[in-house]
């Protein structure tokens, strides 16, 4: 009898409010897993492994657990649940890491390495990307470095401002400044090498009509959705000299980008060599400028304009006359 009676106790809490021992060991429920990530998808093999994720909440806290494996290498939750936040985790003088966002702006960080939160915690990521600011928690992890762990979190709404809404993504990554091998959502940009650009997020909302209330009787499992946000690179939708065969200057330059980047005008001569940086501006989206041709002699030359870190580049031919 007692044993039914605990099996109902269990079905009917499985929704929320949900309070959760933060002891490391599961009480989460079915209902409240909101990513089964592959076992089998890592590329640092089965004891870097991310398996499960799990949210929950009461009307003050909310609950996060995560099943995973980890040696010798960090696992990385992060939380976009307000305007503002970081596209870049690599300039972070906490857990900096070779990963960047794109459509999401990760404001929190939860973060251990090699199954020891005591050598990570829960940070703010502060806009700037590059400081943090510790947030309160509670949280256990019993780790054994490569064995079967859980991460247990509660982190106060009122210390991560209320979020209406939440996205999250979790990711293994090594040391300082090193790619990710694993990600829940699965995203395509890891590949256990190089930058990984993140694109898919798990959105869950939390508190569905503003009221400043968390939802109650939400199974987070099924409200959990993907948000695929598009990469875009930026490219040039015009680049105009004019006139691009001249005497005298100045010939104005005029450039129109798709999204606001970094641009370089550079120029070279007829047989490719560098001359000199003609313009260099860190964030335009139209760029208009005059450019003073009194130091260069008769002849070809080539201006080569270049947008952004992931560059589209242009080449256009530029004659002074006699
Ligand atoms: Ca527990
Ligand atoms: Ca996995
Ligand atoms: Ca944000
Ligand atoms: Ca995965």
């Amino acid at each position: 009898m007692r044993k039914y009676s605990i099996l109902i106790s269990l079905l009917f809490i499985a929704s929320t409010y949900h309070s959760i021992d933060v002891d490391g060991v599961n009480d989460f429920s079915a209902d409240e897993r909101i990513i089964n990530d592959s076992y089998h998808d890592s590329y640092w093999g089965s004891q870097n492994e991310l398996k499960n994720l799990f949210l929950t909440w009461t009307a003050e806290t909310l609950f996060i657990g995560c099943e995973y494996t980890l040696n010798n290498n960090a696992l990385l939750i992060f939380l976009d649940t307000e305007d503002g936040g970081i596209s870049n985790a690599n300039g972070l003088n906490w857990y900096p890491r070779d990963v960047q966002f794109s459509g999401a702006l990760p404001d929190y960080l939860i973060a251990l390495w090699n199954c020891d939160l005591s050598l990570g915690g829960v940070r703010k990521l502060n806009s700037d990307g590059i400081t943090t600011t510790p947030v309160s928690f509670l949280g256990y992890n019993s780790g054994v470095p490569g064995n079967e762990n859980f991460l247990e979190i509660g982190i106060p709404f009122s210390s991560i401002g209320n979020p209406e809404k939440l996205m999250i993504t979790a990711l293994i990554c090594d040391g300082d400044h090193s790619p990710a091998a694993d990600g829940m959502p699965d995203d395509n940009s890891i590949r256990g090498t190089g930058s990984a650009i993140i694109n898919i997020f798990r959105e869950i909302t939390i508190d569905s009509n503003g009221d400043g209330l968390p939802d109650d009787s939400v199974k987070p499992a099924d409200i959990a959705k993907n948000v695929e946000f598009s990469v875009s690179f930026p490219s040039f939708i015009k680049t105009e000299l004019s006139p691009d065969i001249a005497k005298e200057g100045p010939v104005h330059i005029s450039v129109e980008i798709s999204d606001s980047t970094s641009l370089s005008i550079l120029l070279f001569d007829k047989q490719g060599k560098f001359i000199k940086t003609i313009a260099e501006v860190e964030k335009t989206k139209r760029f208009e400028y005059n450019w003073n041709i009194s130091d260069l002699s008769e002849g070809i030359y080539i201006l080569k304009f270049i947008a952004g870190t992931k560059k589209d580049i242009r080449k256009m031919a530029f004659v002074r006359s006699k």
